[in-house]
């Protein structure tokens, strides 16, 4: 269960809060036309419920490529802000990813990873999040310093303004229960795409 782990997250004492919870909170400093790519499943699921933008980008089908999409976003755009919301299980599949965001070290790049230890979508199979990895850790050993886990909410709103306020890249994790999302986004990758394209003013 996400709520009882006593793996690497744990270890950090930081609540388990709510994905939906924090997406509303996260969207809500959204002020600037920031542009916000949600992973896989869940992540977009409570992004679309928390308001669809223009500048949205909804990823499906694919795991771990939130991060890579928001980097090629916050270099092509460099004046946006720009903010992956990413599952630990996505993230997992695509570590190598936080290396090259160090590299890059975009200024404008947020990663919010939503850390349940689960791959909540296809099971609750557990991840190697619930005993052992810990992605604050693996961040901060790939170079993303400013990397930290949010004790609570309000830690977690303080991070984020704290992120989009100063430069990046920043990445921030937190715990999440295994509550299913709130709803589904609309299975349209082209009708996604083009919006996006549009929010950000390259169509
Ligand atoms: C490359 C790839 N492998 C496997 C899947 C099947 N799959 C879809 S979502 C998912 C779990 C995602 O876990 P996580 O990112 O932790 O998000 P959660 O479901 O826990 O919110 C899996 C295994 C996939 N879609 N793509």
């Amino acid at each position: 269960m996400a709520g009882n782990r006593t793996g690497a997250a744990g270890a950090h004492n930081a609540k388990v809060m709510n994905r939906f919870d924090l997406t509303r909170r996260l969207v809500g400093q959204l002020k600037r036309d920031e542009a916000v790519i949600g992973g896989i499943g869940n992540a977009n699921f409570d992004l679309w419920e928390s308001g669809q933008r223009p500048q949205n980008f909804y990823m499906l089908g694919s795991m771990g490529l939130a991060i890579p999409i928001a980097l090629g976003t916050a270099i092509a755009q460099p004046k946006r802000h720009v903010v992956a919301l990413e599952g630990d299980g996505s993230l997992l599949m695509q570590l190598g990813c936080l290396a090259t965001v160090a590299v890059q070290a975009p200024r404008n790049l947020t990663i919010v990873v939503w850390d349940n230890g689960i791959y909540q979508i296809t099971g609750g199979q557990q991840t190697a999040c619930a005993a052992t990895a810990d992605l604050v850790a693996i961040a901060r050993g790939a170079g993303i310093a400013r990397s930290a886990w949010a004790a609570d909410e309000g830690e977690f709103e303080r991070l984020f303004a704290e992120a989009l306020g100063e430069g990046g890249p920043s990445l921030i994790a937190a715990r999440v229960d295994d509550k299913p999302a709130v709803g589904t986004t609309e299975r349209d990758p082209v009708q996604i795409r083009e919006r996006f394209m549009r929010g950000l003013g390259v169509k």
